[in-house]
């Protein structure tokens, strides 16, 4: 039996009592007990008709059963299409329209709202709520916590990750095995994780953030993790000083530092603070290392590419760049218009080439084109520059995105939902800073000759339509928007007009 993924990362710890996690309510869970339940998980998924390549949508609360379905997906060869707890049924019925699963397992919550979508759809639902109990895992009972692993080869598909895009349309990330599995054995060897490793785990588990970066690491290295079902500082405050590690988003760092018990006292057995999916502002950086000691590593990623680069563990980690190209890793900048590389620090585009970048959009072959080179580097949509150093910086982005507390959010999706509400002429969606979430969603409407816009009915018709994250924060209404000579809507100029909104707010 050859299966790459679940040999590597759970196969070794099969009859292993070291622990894998203590839960939130202080339970612990060991590596064998949670293949146990895998295995089981396993069993249910066949027995749910599922076969290898066929995809289950997982839409949970954060739970070890919940890192177990994945366990059980890489061990029966199921491909894992966790999704978003903040996603709406609309927003649902789209995925599970577009992943064609055989099988969908929710939060029993929400489960009366996805029965129809999923019967529409043709797809089994089963439920697994915050504790990891529901339909899934009362079917899960009756079967032996022994599985069969069936036999993958390492350019088989593990996940679909969904990532939303410039046209509104979210697209499935198609990712491998050697994806996943190259990515983990980078960032171990890169970052020291071994056995002895207690990662403190606060990140949601259906972004590549919590579930590959934080979960393959720990996996690879047989590490274990405090696992929480979200970040809460008190919680941060009360398991750090048990914990090695920390991974999150610039937004639980920038938490940390408002309470004032965050000190070297508190962090002394921490080994190593990481951040990625936003950047991590150089004050957050400075004033982190002031009270603590500690230098926050920063990486960079993306769910189409894995983790692209990191700051050393040994040398410098400078702020404000987001290190060097992992091992087996290959990034270039290159020129917006020509697409030649950059010489002597120029800005351009961050392309990147590796075992890490996934096979493309499902269904989408087209859109998978249009973000490759010919020579296979994939186009980040990132603007960096390397310093004379060669470290790597982010710069700006390319595409038009919005990232909030770690979360994408992309405007087209917003203003195409604003511009169906009644009087809506268009609108325009912009992110500006915003002190807990770095940027913050805005929305800019014009009304229709004849109509007066109430933007708090707005922000009432489209509370159910898509998650709460991605809703503008603030609607503002002008009688035009600011346009360039071709008729382009100036962004920048949103942005400038606005930047301050939710500084006021404080
Ligand atoms: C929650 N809210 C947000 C938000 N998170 N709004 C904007 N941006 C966010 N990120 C809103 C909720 O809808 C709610 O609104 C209110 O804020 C409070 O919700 P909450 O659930 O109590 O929020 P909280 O627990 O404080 O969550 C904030 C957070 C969380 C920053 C801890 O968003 C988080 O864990 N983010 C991490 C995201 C992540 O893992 N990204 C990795 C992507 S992978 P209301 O109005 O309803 O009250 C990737 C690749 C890579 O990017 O490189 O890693
Ligand atoms: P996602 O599509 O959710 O995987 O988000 C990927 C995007 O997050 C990247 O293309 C970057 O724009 C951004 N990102 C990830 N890490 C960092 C970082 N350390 N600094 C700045 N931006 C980042």
């Amino acid at each position: 039996m050859t299966n790459p993924l679940y040999q590597s990362f759970f196969q070794r710890h099969r009859d292993s009592e070291a622990l894998l996690m203590i839960r939130e309510d202080g339970s612990q869970l060991s590596y064998r007990k949670f293949l146990d339940i895998a295995a089981r998980f396993a069993n249910t998924l066949v027995t749910c008709g599922m076969k290898p390549g066929d995809r289950v949508v997982l839409q949970v609360p954060k739970s070890a059963e919940a890192l177990a379905v994945y366990a059980a997906c890489v061990q029966s060869g199921s491909v894992i299409v966790p999704l978003n707890t903040g996603y709406t049924a609309d927003e649902v019925d789209y995925f599970v329209g577009d992943a064609q699963p055989k099988l969908m397992i929710c939060d029993p919550k929400n489960s009366g709202g996805l029965q129809s979508i999923c019967e529409n759809h043709s797809v089994q639902l089963e439920t697994l709520d915050a504790v990891g109990e529901g339909s899934f895992a009362e079917l899960s009972a009756k079967h032996p916590e022994t599985f069969p692993t069936i036999e993958r080869s390492i350019d088989d598909l593990a996940a679909f990750l969904y990532t939303s895009g410039t046209t509104g349309r979210s697209k499935g990330a198609m990712l491998t095995q050697v994806n996943l599995l190259s990515n983990a054995k980078a960032l171990v060897e890169t970052w020291r994780f071994t056995s002895s490793d207690v990662l403190f785990h606060a990140l949601p588990i259906f972004h590549t953030h919590g579930l590959f970066v934080a979960s393959n690491v720990t996996f690879l290295a047989g590490s274990s993790m405090i696992f929480m079902s979200s970040f809460k500082v008190q919680q941060a405050i009360d398991h750090l000083p048990k914990s090695t590690t920390m991974m999150g988003v610039p937004t639980f760092y920038t938490r940390l530092l408002d309470d004032a018990r965050l000190n070297r006292d508190l962090v002394q057995h921490m080994r190593l603070f990481i951040s990625g999916s936003a950047p991590l502002l150089s004050e957050t950086h400075v004033a982190f290392e002031e009270r603590t000691g500690h230098r926050i590593l920063e990486r960079y990623g993306m769910t189409e590419t894995n983790m692209i680069t990191s700051n050393p563990y040994d040398a410098d980690r400078r702020a404000g760049t987001v290190g060097h190209p992992l091992p087996g890793v290959e990034v270039r900048i290159t020129n917006q218009d020509t697409a030649v590389p950059t010489q002597n620090g120029e800005i351009g585009m961050i392309e990147v080439k590796g075992p890490n970048i996934f096979t493309g959009y499902w269904n989408m072959p087209e859109k998978t084109a249009e973000e490759f080179q010919e020579d296979g580097f994939f186009i980040t949509g990132d603007l960096g520059q390397l310093d004379e150093a060669g470290y790597v910086q982010i710069v700006g982005r390319s595409k038009d995105l919005i990232i909030s507390g770690g979360y994408n959010i992309y405007p087209k999706e917003i203003e195409l939902l604003l511009d169906e509400q009644e009087g809506v002429l268009e609108s325009a969606v912009i992110g500006v800073t915003h002190p807990d979430f770095g940027e913050g969603v805005v929305g800019v409407l014009v009304a229709k000759p004849g109509f007066t816009l109430d933007t708090a009915a707005i922000s009432t018709a489209i509370y159910s339509k898509i998650a709460r994250f991605k809703q503008p924060k603030l609607l503002f209404v002008l009688p035009e928007l600011p346009r360039n000579t071709m008729g382009k809507v100036q962004k920048n100029v949103l942005r400038d007009q606005y930047a301050d909104v939710f500084q006021s707010q404080e």
